[in-house]
């Protein structure tokens, strides 16, 4: 029964799925082989140090869950009995053009041919087989090191530390692909803070970046460890919140509105507090670009505006 839990990989994600809605931190990491008893041993000793593994003896299963695991780093065998490894890499190609993420090619094959394919095709790192285990891990933590270094660089925001612009685009692209799977609902809400020029103005532009930093801090307390939270430029923020209906979308943003209005800021003998104001929307159908769903929720930012500010529009 294990073993078929492994070669279909239903096993696998299901666990999976339970635990990150748990944790959500942990690094992730997927682990492509056709030898269950390896995977067996191998996801044993790696949850022992803290990582989530998802072991998958399917090639196939393994790129069609892709999505799903959501890895930060990809350990792929190359000799397998159906696909080879480098097919799954190949194919991996595409996905990993979008974001960054590490992979490591092992084999039993150690000749310099094999290597050298496997870094002509863009693996991050080759390992034999059987390795030392705590190599292994030493250099997977390696590769974890260097795409959260990249993702720092690329996509979190300098001032706020929430996501940038160019994560939005690729967080849609996964929820879009979750969408054509499940047609579950998220929503996507546009935040703009009420009047920040006035505090610029009053306050100085320095203690307008602490208010920024304070409100995106904000929304990560009071937000889920799922909802994707980016600065979108200036004084707007976005949120994405997968498996999320609107309703529920428009509760948690009023509770946070309700928060952070009450929320006082400090600046010499003076105190001062702010308000947002937000659009909110289901969206509905995926196939849709990013666009249109941001254009729809900047009407309803524009309606909460005109409405008189601090409030909540879907
Ligand atoms: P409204 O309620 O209509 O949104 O009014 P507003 O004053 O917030 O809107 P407006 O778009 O007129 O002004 C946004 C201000 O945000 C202007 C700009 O100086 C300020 N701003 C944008 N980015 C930053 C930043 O990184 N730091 C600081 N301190 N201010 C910023
Ligand atoms: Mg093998
Ligand atoms: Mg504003
Ligand atoms: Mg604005």
């Amino acid at each position: 029964l294990l073993e078929s839990c492994y070669e279909n990989g239903e096993g696998a994600l299901a666990s999976f799925r339970g635990k990150r809605a748990k944790q959500g931190e942990e690094p992730v990491i997927l682990l492509i082989d056709d030898d269950t008893s390896f995977l067996m041993y191998m996801k044993e000793k790696l949850e022992n140090i803290g990582w989530y593994v998802v072991a998958i003896a399917n090639p196939e299963k393994a790129i069609t869950s892709f999505y799903d695991v959501r890895p930060d780093c990809v350990v792929i065998d190359i000799h397998m009995k159906e696909t080879d490894g480098f097919a799954v890499l190949e194919f991996l190609k595409e996905k990993l053009k979008q974001q960054f993420i590490p992979t490591m090619m092992v084999s039993v094959d150690n000749s310099k041919d094999v290597r050298i394919k496997s870094y002509e095709m863009g693996a991050d790192d080759f390992i034999q087989k059987p390795f030392d285990l705590d190599e292994f891990i030493v250099r997977v933590k390696r590769q974890l090191e260097r795409k959260r270094h990249i993702d720092e660089v690329l996509l979190l925001d300098e001032l706020t530390h929430v996501y940038n612009r160019k994560y939005l685009k690729q967080a849609y692209a996964l929820l879009q692909s979750e969408w054509q799977r499940l047609k579950e609902p998220f929503c996507l809400a546009v935040l703009d803070l009420d009047h920040f020029k006035q505090v610029n103005d009053r306050h100085g532009h320095l203690v307008g970046d602490v208010v920024l930093r304070e409100f995106a801090n904000f929304l990560k307390q009071g937000l889920r460890v799922s909802d994707i939270i980016v600065r979108f430029g200036g004084e707007e923020f976005v949120v994405l919140f997968p498996k999320t209906q609107l309703s529920e979308a428009r509760d948690a943003l009023n509770r946070l509105r309700e928060t952070f209005m009450k929320h006082t800021f400090h600046e010499g003998n003076t105190t001062f507090s702010c308000t947002f104001s937000c659009g909110v929307v289901e969206i509905t159908d995926a196939s849709e670009p990013l666009e249109h769903w941001l254009r729809l929720a900047d009407n309803a930012l524009y309606e909460a505006k005109e409405n008189g500010r601090n409030q909540v529009v879907s």
